[in-house]
This record gives C-alpha cells, sequence and structure tokens, in this order.
C-alpha cells in the first residue's frame, strides 16, 4: 500500500479543507401527495406540482383518479372514529383526485412543511394551503392538498394509490432513522 507524503508531513492545520461528507441516501424519502378534489376542480394541480418540484422534489409518479368510498375510508382511516369522517370521505369521493409520489431528502417532513396548517384560514402565507384554500360554508376541510404525515403512513398510502409500488417505494430506511411524527 502507498502512503501519501501529507499523511505524514502536514500538520492538522495546514490540511486541505475536507470534502463535504456525501449525503445521507437513508434520507431519502418517498411521501403520498394529493390534489384534493377542490384543488383539482379549480385547477390548480399545475400551481401545485410546480412548488414541489420548485422545492427541488421529484415527482416519481402520479395518477388521475375518483376514489372510491372504500379508497377514501381507508386512507383516512385514522379519523374514522371522528364526527366529520362520513363528510371528509364524501369530500374525497367528490371529484378528481390527483395522487402523486414525491421523492426526495426528508420529504415526508417536507412536504408537510410546504403544505401548511390544516386549517387553511390559519395556514402561513407561502404555503400551499395558507395561499391557495381558505374555509367555505363553514367547512375547513377544502384544503387542496394531502401529505403524509410519517414515513409509516406514507408507505401505508403510497400503497394504497399505487398498489403496483407495493415492496418496490420504500419512504425510507426505517431502521436507521426514527419514524418522524406528525408535524400539526
Ligand atoms: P392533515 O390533512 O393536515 O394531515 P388531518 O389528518 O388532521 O390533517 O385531517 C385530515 C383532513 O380532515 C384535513 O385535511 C381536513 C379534515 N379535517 C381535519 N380536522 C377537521 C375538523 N375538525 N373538521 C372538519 N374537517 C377536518
Ligand atoms: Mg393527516
Amino acid at each position: 500500500m502507498s502512503s501519501s507524503p501529507s499523511a505524514t508531513s502536514a500538520t492538522p492545520s495546514k490540511q486541505a479543507p475536507s470534502k463535504p461528507a456525501p449525503s445521507n441516501p437513508c434520507n431519502l424519502e418517498h411521501t403520498l401527495v394529493l390534489v384534493k378534489p377542490d384543488g383539482v376542480e379549480r385547477g390548480l394541480v399545475g400551481e401545485v406540482l410546480t412548488r414541489i418540484e420548485r422545492k427541488g422534489y421529484v415527482i416519481s409518479d402520479m395518477r388521475l383518479v375518483t376514489p372510491s368510498a372504500a379508497l377514501a375510508q381507508a386512507h383516512y382511516a385514522e379519523h374514522s372514529a371522528r364526527p366529520f369522517f362520513g363528510e371528509l370521505v364524501d369530500y374525497l369521493c367528490s371529484g378528481r383526485v390527483l395522487a402523486v409520489v414525491v421523492e426526495g431528502e426528508r420529504v415526508v417532513k417536507g412536504m408537510r412543511v410546504l403544505n401548511g396548517a390544516t386549517d387553511p384560514t390559519v395556514a402561513s402565507p407561502g404555503t400551499i394551503r395558507g395561499d391557495l384554500a381558505c374555509q367555505r360554508d363553514g367547512i375547513s376541510m377544502y384544503n387542496v392538498v394531502h401529505g403524509s404525515d410519517s414515513r409509516v403512513s406514507a408507505k401505508r398510502e403510497i400503497a394504497l394509490w399505487f398498489p403496483e409500488h407495493q415492496g418496490s417505494c420504500d419512504s425510507g430506511d426505517e431502521s436507521v432513522l426514527p419514524t418522524e411524527e406528525a408535524t400539526d
């Protein structure tokens, strides 16, 4: 094995600056984004996709669907005991939805931030919900977009909307990084 002259002669203070560490591939994730019926009806698909791409994320798959009640119920299963569940399912089934798999480093969290708070009235300006949605008819669920709230949810939801991805589109290496909790 040859040895570098600098390895033996240079003092630590004279060493060349080290290269930035390569990014950790374990941070690469996939998340599910939905442009919900209000967003599709209002012609906001292009605007939402543009924001995702401008942020630096990659659209790795997408599909325009009118969800069945069964798909909507499965998607929102965590809310099945909430009083607004029936209305929520009806809303998701009320028109076409663009389902998008988005890829990027820490994208699960990043998309939640890009989407903004659930209630569009208080979502920050600059976010998708803050800029593009508001309460209508006394209802605050028309908030244009959905984003998975954790890596575990992302994996489950991508499998629901893109069954052909099952097993091939992991949302991250869960053995290395902790699951991110919902952000709002
Ligand atoms: P998010 O979509 O930000 O993950 P969530 O999972 O708590 O929010 O709720 C799912 C959707 O249900 C949300 O996008 C809008 C609707 N929703 C939430 N809370 C509601 C409420 N109190 N009344 C009516 N709709 C509600
Ligand atoms: Mg949610």
